[in-house]
């Protein structure tokens, strides 16, 4: 009788993200063949927010994150704008949208430079600097101080460590942090304070509006075009010149779902959509069904019209305290990816991008097709602010206000987007406090356990395949796994 031999590794936690994740393989022969994502903390939000003022939702729902902090709020506003039965003025969509995408823009550069180049890069190889940069010869120091394993690779890999290549993306590391800085400022400027914007309402921003607000966001929003144009989508292009195999690894389903986003200006910049194993199909809410047959609920799929959330650690068979959405059944994609696919032209930049390497269009559905649509999205991003700054009207209002003990009955749903991806939520109120909240987000659907049909989530399925060299896979993993931009507190909730 053949022995098959199959190693099983599991990553905990999983590093460089947000929230607790863990991920089990299965290795045969040096390929991964099956995989199984652990959300492995419960958080409760939607349950504590029952029997509470509606409007506290907008403040509470932020706190889901410590990285998209925004996203929930302004996705919270529309769903409440929907149950108040408002609309915000002109003034008040654009800056819920201009809030929205410089997070996303500036969590798309923090993603790739502090989150990720490290999976890639040794950043040891300073040590063998002998330019005069004085920030890289600060950590050229540093590193000497302190000792390489500080702030180099910890597990065994084919990291890129020939200075001269390696050296560019330490410097890009430390240029994207003040980068990253300077969006919090203009998203303070805007949001009152970052993270957690509090000028954020159903109807609105509570900004006062100024030539001198603006003139300072508009700045801030410049530089991060620049560095954007200069230096974070060449970045990305060159690391999949060094890494061309990632172009293949991480493939998944061809299945991609995109809500629509960004209306402000009228044309959305974004339009809602499906691709299901390639082919496109219109977008319908109604589809979306959460399955808890493999997580640590009780009860059967559900809507997220009539969904709940009861907490059953121990059930047997589940696996995570990820719940399971699935469009028409079928496992999807949300992110960058699902978004650039649906917009005007992005997703022919994209395939242009590809086949200008030799790549053809699945590979866009790969480890580095993600890190690629994510930088191509924040161009788009920020492109659009500039034009919507533009539409600003210092003379129209801002907001129409709701009365915060209205005795609303009604319902709300919002389908708004986040760095990860689609992010839907949804409220129901009767007489001013609120009986349901269900927030489906993106890592809900991309770090999403096995279905009632034993179907794989699409993380799952996109690391079957991966060649493992290396210490079990570790780096890998990492790689594929990195590029969702994993969320774990947001997954769970
Ligand atoms: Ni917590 Fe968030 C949401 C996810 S998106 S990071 O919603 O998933 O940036
Ligand atoms: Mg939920």
């Amino acid at each position: 009788m053949e022995v098959i031999k199959i190693a099983v590794k599991k990553i905990s936690p999983f590093t460089r993200i947000e929230g607790h994740l863990s991920v089990e393989t299965e290795v045969k022969d040096g390929v991964v063949v099956s995989a199984r994502c652990r959300g492995e903390m419960f958080r409760g939000f939607e349950n504590l927010l029952i029997g509470r003022r509606p409007l506290d939702a907008q403040r509470i729902t932020q706190r889901i994150c410590g990285v998209c902090h925004e996203v929930h709020g302004i996705a919270s506003a529309r769903a409440l704008a929907k149950l108040y039965g408002i609309e915000p003025p002109p003034n008040g969509a654009l800056l819920h949208d201009i809030i929205l995408a410089i997070h996303m823009a500036s969590d798309h550069m923090l993603h790739f430079y502090h989150l990720s180049v490290p999976d890639y890069v040794d950043f040891g190889a300073v040590l063998k600097y002998k330019g005069r940069d004085p920030l890289i010869k600060e950590v050229k120091e540093w590193v000497k101080l302190k000792g390489p394993w500080l702030f180099t690779r910890k597990v065994p890999g084919d990291y890129l460590d020939e200075p001269k290549k390696a050296i560019p993306f330490v410097a890009h590391y430390l240029k994207a942090l003040e980068i990253v800085g300077r969006a919090a400022q203009g998203l303070a400027v805007l949001g009152g304070k970052a993270p957690f914007a509090h000028t954020v309402f159903p109807g609105g921003v509570t900004i006062e509006l100024t030539p001198e607000k603006v003139a300072k966001v508009s700045d801030i929003v410049d530089d991060l075009y620049r560095f954007t144009l200069e230096t974070y989508l060449p970045d990305v292009l060159r690391l999949g010149n060094l890494f061309p195999e990632y172009f293949h690894i991480g493939q998944g389903y061809f299945n991609l779902i995109c809500y629509g986003g960004f209306y402000s200006l009228g044309e959305p910049l974004f339009k809602p959509g499906v691709l299901i194993d390639g082919e496109e199909k219109p977008f319908e809410v109604e589809k979306i069904v959460e399955h808890v047959a493999y997580s640590y609920y009780k009860g059967e799929a559900r809507s997220f019209r009539d969904g709940e959330t009861k907490p059953a650690y121990g059930k047997t068979g589940a696996y995570s305290w990820i719940k399971a959405p699935r469009y028409d059944g079928y496992p999807m994609e949300t992110g960058p990816l699902s978004r650039v696919w649906f917009s005007k032209n992005g997703r022919q930049e994209l395939l242009g991008y590809l086949k200008k390497s030799g790549f053809n269009e699945k590979c866009a559905f790969s480890t580095m097709g993600r890190h690629l649509a994510r930088a191509l999205e924040t161009r788009l991003l920020l492109e659009f602010v500039q034009r919507a700054l533009a539409a600003l009207d210092f003379n129209g209002p801002t907001i129409v206000t709701v009365n915060p003990e209205a005795p609303v009955t009604g319902s709300g749903m919002a389908l708004s987007n986040a760095a990860r991806g689609e992010l839907l939520h949804y409220i129901e109120a009767k007489n001013g406090y609120i009986t349901r909240y269900q927030c489906v987000t993106p890592s809900t659907w991309n770090f999403s356990p096995r279905d009632a049909e034993k179907r794989p989530g699409p993380v799952e399925k996109a690391l079957e395949g991966t060649p493992v060299r290396f210490q079990e896979g570790l780096i890998e993993v990492g790689r594929v796994v990195r590029s969702y931009d994993p969320c774990l507190a947001c997954s769970v909730h």
